[in-house]
């Protein structure tokens, strides 16, 4: 049975030039919801690729086969190139406390390229039954001052989830994002206890993840939220335009808008002496120089092109 209406459908997971699609209105079909999609041949998107977390109309619904044809593409909010998924309304950034060990320049980098977004940012720490309850709050407090109320967890306290899960409820489309072995997985399977995603151990060798998720994948928790578990990886040194950096601080952005902080020059990078008025002394003022460092090369090299 072939029908030839148009329906809006989320993209879940994309292999090759397969989607898989979730309708958008699950009323519609009954318990069949969900779609192996093509693209219609006669369509061209202009180049533009789908991507998971765009929403698209597919028709030629085949209730047999479960299959479909993707006939357009929505007008996306966002686009997160690495990894690649469409319309993120938060980022949650997964960190182990240790196993692998946190490294706090992979954090900080994390955190930049998450802010550069332009959406919500949160910062969650796995793996809290490995380190002493002083340990813990030295990193809440540490991370406090960040900028970042951090929610820790802990596999043998399942409660501490709760509160997560509530706040994910809430949440359109959260990604989970971090280094390989981290916990991410682990995470959306005790969210969706029917799931039961592959998860492994990290390396005795090399003490690193094994990159066991491979693909991007959007999973429903409620009716209207969704979170993206993503392959792990370890954020290379970013190239970013170095007047964007001091937004992206919450040390630096909040004290120009809670405390009207404001310096001789406009641009102030908050670098050198004249006429600076911002409080230096946070402790990620570090990478934050060496940011503006590495990042100027970058810059100078597009003010010339
Ligand atoms: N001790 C402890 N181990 C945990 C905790 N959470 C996860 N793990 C373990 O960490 C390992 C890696 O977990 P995964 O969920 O596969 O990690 P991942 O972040 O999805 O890794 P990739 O898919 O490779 O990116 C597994 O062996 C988990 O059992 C925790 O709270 N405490
Ligand atoms: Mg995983
Ligand atoms: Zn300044």
């Amino acid at each position: 049975m072939k029908n030839n209406s148009k329906y809006l459908a989320l993209v879940t997971k994309k292999f090759n030039e397969y989607f898989l699609v979730d309708l958008k209105n699950k009323k519609n079909f009954g318990k069949s919801e969900r779609f192996l999609c093509k693209v219609r041949k006669s369509i061209n998107f202009k180049d533009q690729f789908i991507y998971v977390g765009d929403e698209v109309e597919i028709d030629n619904i085949d209730l047999s086969s479960k299959r479909a044809l993707i006939t357009s593409l929505k007008k996306r909010k966002n686009l997160l190139i690495r990894p690649s998924v469409a319309n993120i309304s938060n980022i949650y950034l997964i960190f182990s406390v240790k196993e692998p060990e946190l490294n706090l320049s992979q954090v900080n980098r994390f955190l930049i390229s998450a802010e550069s977004m332009g959406v919500e940012v949160s910062l969650v720490l796995t793996k809290c039954d490995l380190i002493s309850d002083q340990k813990r709050s030295f990193l809440i407090d540490k991370f406090g001052k960040w900028g970042y109320q951090i929610i820790t967890l802990n596999l043998e306290k399942p409660h501490y989830l709760k509160n997560l899960l509530d706040e994910l409820k809430q949440k359109k489309c959260s990604i989970f994002m971090g280094p390989s072995g981290v916990g991410k997985t682990t995470l959306l399977n005790k969210i969706l206890p029917g799931l039961d995603n592959n998860t492994a151990p990290v390396s005795n060798k090399i003490k690193r993840g094994k990159n066991t998720t491979r693909n991007v994948e959007l999973f429903s928790i409620s009716n209207q939220s969704y979170i993206v578990d993503t392959p792990g990886f370890n954020m290379q040194p970013l190239e970013l335009d170095i007047r964007l950096l001091p937004k992206l601080y919450p040390e630096i952005y909040k004290q120009v808008i809670d405390k009207g902080i404001t310096c001789k020059f406009r641009d102030c990078l908050h670098l050198n002496d004249e006429g600076c008025n911002l409080n230096r002394s946070f402790e990620r003022y570090s990478f934050y120089k060496e940011m503006i460092e590495s990042s100027k090369s970058h810059y100078y090299q597009n003010q010339e092109d």
